[in-house]
């Protein structure tokens, strides 16, 4: 069949590769090439095995051109749960990740796996959630509320029939839609949603604003691919690095637009772009954000620890004998991006599979 030839050779490669990392006989290899030609030759799909699957999901993680904290990607547990049928059976499999990843606050990365696309099918599952925590955002009479990166996310929401309770940090409910029909929406459980309430450990930072952030960053709208065969929802999570918090969700202008009200409340001079107020008020938030997720007993890195970490992270890989891509604008904090290794190196940003890819959104 001429159209498999692609999916045929990607399968080979990965079986070919994956295997061959994880130290297999060469005899061994060859039988499982053959299984997987014959599956493909017969069904016109094969499945994984759950090493595959297991060792497939660590690759695309390593892969990933844009993330600073691949030095810990042979470190992650896989659920399989390519099992689950229904709306349900996926929330309730999305609410063992999420208490799992979270672990009282010792963050475990981990990632869950639901069935695999099939061709000229509708995919089996998609979680319409960009991560399966965020915040709501509003437009009101006086300007956005809460989030105002999740405002067309939380209109399908309140379209679908959820209400928020309108404070800036509304959890939004869980989306999931199967095999193409009508999206159905979950409430999380609030006690499987650890919260870090922010204060700094010698300013009063926020006055009466009262700024938190939660404690596990799982992205649940990237597809998984692993050996030609796509898996659309594959949520994925490690722990936060502070400037993620710090320096973009609470202080882009376009996000909760922190920076002016931190200046006030530390009394900085900001009758100048010179007194460099805005860099100034920018570190004490992100003083903030570590002081805070330490205090809570939260998983958190700073910027300089994960960068020399994903120095380690270049060394291993060189020592593999295998290249280390990535996405330079990417990798380098948003805040002192200068003061770590990465900045004054430079990376092909190539893409390598088994790798996470961005897929459509699945609302307008
Ligand atoms: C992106 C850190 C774990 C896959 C990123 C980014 C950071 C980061 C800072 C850039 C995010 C942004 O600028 O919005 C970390 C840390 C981890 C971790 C500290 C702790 C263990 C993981 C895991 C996976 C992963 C477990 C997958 C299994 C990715 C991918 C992106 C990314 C695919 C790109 C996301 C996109 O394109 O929007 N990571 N990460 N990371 N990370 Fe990691
Ligand atoms: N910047 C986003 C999260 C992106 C992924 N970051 C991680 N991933 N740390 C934000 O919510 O701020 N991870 O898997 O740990």
């Amino acid at each position: 069949c001429p159209f498999s030839g692609a999916l045929h050779s990607e399968a080979e490669n990965f079986v070919r590769g994956s295997r061959g990392e994880l130290g297999q006989q060469a005899s061994e290899i060859a039988a499982r090439v053959e299984e997987v030609g014959r599956e493909l030759d017969e069904r016109g799909r094969y499945d994984h095995t759950s090493e595959e699957l297991i060792h497939g999901a660590k690759m695309a993680w390593r892969n990933a051109n844009r993330c600073i904290g691949r030095l810990f990607w042979n470190r992650m547990r896989v659920f399989d749960e390519r099992g689950c049928e229904t709306e349900e059976q996926v929330f309730k499999a999305l609410l063992r990740h999420l208490e799992f990843a979270t672990n009282g606050g010792e963050i475990r990365p981990s990632i869950t796996i639901f069935k695999p696309a099939l061709p000229g099918e509708p995919d089996p599952v998609r979680i319409w959630n960009h991560q399966l925590i965020r915040y709501a955002g509003y437009e009101t009479e006086d300007g956005i509320a809460g989030d105002p990166a999740s405002l067309a996310f939380t209109k399908v929401c309140l379209a679908l029939g959820w209400r928020g309770e309108g404070t800036p940090f509304d959890v939004l409910p869980l989306v999931i839609q199967v095999n193409g029909g009508s999206p159905r929406w979950f409430r999380i459980p609030p006690e499987l949603v650890l919260e870090v309430p922010l204060s700094h450990p010698s300013a009063d930072l926020f006055g009466s604003f009262p700024a938190k952030w939660y404690a596990v960053p799982i992205i649940s709208d990237m597809a998984l691919e692993i050996g030609g065969i796509r898996y659309p929802a594959a949520p994925f999570n490690g722990w936060y690095m502070e400037t993620e918090i710090g320096a973009r969700n609470l202080a882009d202008e376009s996000r909760y637009n922190l920076i002016p009200l931190v200046a006030r409340q530390l009394g900085l001079d900001m009758s100048s772009n010179s007194t460099l107020w805005k860099d100034r008020a920018l570190v004490e938030l992100n003083v903030a954000v570590l002081h805070s997720f330490r205090e809570a007993g939260v998983s958190i890195v700073d910027h300089h620890t994960a960068a020399q970490q994903f120095r380690m992270f270049e060394r291993n890989e060189e020592k593999a004998g295998r290249e280390v891509t990535g996405r330079w604008s990417w990798l380098i904090p948003p805040l002192s991006p200068a003061l770590t290794s990465i900045f004054h190196s430079s990376y092909a940003d190539t893409t390598v599979l088994p790798g996470f890819l961005a897929q459509e959104r699945p609302y307008a």
